[in-house]
C-alpha cells in the first residue's frame, strides 16, 4: 500500500486517517470538492464506467450521449433520460451527500463542483454547488436552448418545445459540447484557491473537469482521492482513501470535527 493511501472498508468508524490531514481539513480556509458518478452509487443510481454495473456496460456513450446521438435517434435517446430521471426522482442522498453537506457547513468558503446531474447534493442540502455537466430533472430546447419549465410526456415522443416547436432534451452536457457559461470559470478559480481538493467517485477521464485536481495540485492545495479504485489521479494525489464515499466522507468528517 502506498505511504499515503489508507483503506477506509466496512469499519470506516475506526479506521485511523492520517493525522495531517484531519488537521488540514479542521483548519483549512477553502475546501474544493469535485464529484462523480461514485458519489450517487450507494443511493442507487448507476455510475458511467464501472465494468458490471456503470451504465456504459451496457450502452455506448456515442449512441445516447452526443448532439449527434439525438440527432439520429431522438425517442431513443429521449426514452433513456426519461427512464433515469425516474429513476433518480425515487431515490435518496446517502451517508456521503450529507457529510459533504457538514463539510460545508464547517469551513468558511466551500465550492461543490459536481459532474453529476441528478442533484442530490442539493436534496442532501448542499448550498455552493456548481452542475458542471446539466440536470437531469431539467429539459431545453434542442434548437433554441432555452429551459422549458413545464412539458407534456403525452404525444410525441421527444415532446415539442412550446416557444419554436423544437425538438426536447435533458439540460445535460453531452460530449463534444460546452459546459454550462462560467461553470469551468467558476470551477477552476475554486481549485486554484483551495487549501483542500476533494476528487470523490470520479474515474477522472472525462476532461475538462479531470483537470480541476491537477490545477488545485500546480495551486499547491492538499489534493485528496476519495474513490475504491484508483485512477489517473492516484498517484498524484497527496492523500487517497480508499473506499466507498458514503463510508469514506462520513469518517473523514468525524475525524476532523469530532462530536
Ligand atoms: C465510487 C463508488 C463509491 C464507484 N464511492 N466512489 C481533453 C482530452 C481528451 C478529451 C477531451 C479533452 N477535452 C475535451 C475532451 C472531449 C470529452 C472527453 O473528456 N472525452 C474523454 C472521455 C476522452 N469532453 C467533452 O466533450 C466535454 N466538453 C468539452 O470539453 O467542451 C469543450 C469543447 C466543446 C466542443 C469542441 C471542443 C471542446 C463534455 C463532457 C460531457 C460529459 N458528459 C457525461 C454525460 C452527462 C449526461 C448524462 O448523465 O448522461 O457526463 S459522460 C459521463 O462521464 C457523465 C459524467 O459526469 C462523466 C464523468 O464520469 P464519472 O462521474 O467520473 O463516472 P465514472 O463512471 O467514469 O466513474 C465512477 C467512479 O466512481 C469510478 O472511479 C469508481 O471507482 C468510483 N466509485 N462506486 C466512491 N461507492
Amino acid at each position: 500500500m502506498r505511504k499515503a493511501e489508507w483503506m477506509i472498508g466496512s469499519r470506516a468508524r475506526n479506521m485511523k486517517i492520517a493525522d495531517q490531514l484531519i488537521e488540514a481539513m479542521r483548519h483549512a480556509k477553502r475546501v474544493a470538492v469535485l464529484t462523480g458518478a461514485g458519489v450517487s452509487a450507494e443511493s442507487g443510481v448507476p455510475t458511467f464506467r464501472d465494468a458490471q454495473t456503470g451504465f456504459w456496460a451496457d450502452f455506448k456513450p456515442e449512441d445516447l450521449a452526443t448532439p449527434q446521438a439525438f440527432r439520429r435517434n431522438p425517442k431513443m435517446v429521449w426514452e433513456w433520460y426519461a427512464y433515469r430521471r425516474q429513476m433518480v426522482a425515487n431515490v435518496s442522498p446517502n451517508p456521503g451527500h450529507h457529510a459533504l453537506v457538514e463539510v460545508e457547513r464547517r469551513v468558511p468558503e466551500f465550492m461543490l463542483i459536481t459532474q453529476n446531474v441528478d442533484g442530490l447534493h442539493q436534496r442532501a442540502g448542499s448550498k455552493r454547488v456548481v452542475e458542471i455537466h446539466g440536470n437531469i430533472t431539467r429539459v431545453k430546447c434542442f434548437d433554441d436552448d432555452g429551459v422549458v419549465e413545464k412539458w407534456e410526456e403525452k404525444g410525441e415522443v421527444p415532446p415539442r418545445c412550446p416557444r419554436c416547436g423544437g425538438m426536447l432534451r435533458p439540460d445535460v452536457v453531452w460530449f463534444g459540447e460546452e459546459l454550462p457559461p462560467g461553470a469551468f470559470e467558476t470551477s477552476v478559480q475554486a481549485a486554484v484557491e483551495c487549501d483542500v481538493f476533494l476528487s470523490i467517485g470520479t474515474s477522472s477521464v472525462v476532461y475538462p473537469a479531470a483537470a480541476l485536481p491537477f490545477e488545485a495540485l500546480k495551486a499547491g492545495a492538499m489534493v485528496v482521492e476519495i474513490n475504491p479504485d484508483s485512477t489517473s489521479l492516484t498517484a498524484r494525489a497527496s492523500y487517497v482513501l480508499r473506499g466507498a464515499s458514503g463510508e469514506v466522507l462520513p469518517a473523514l468528517v468525524r475525524a476532523a470535527w469530532p462530536g
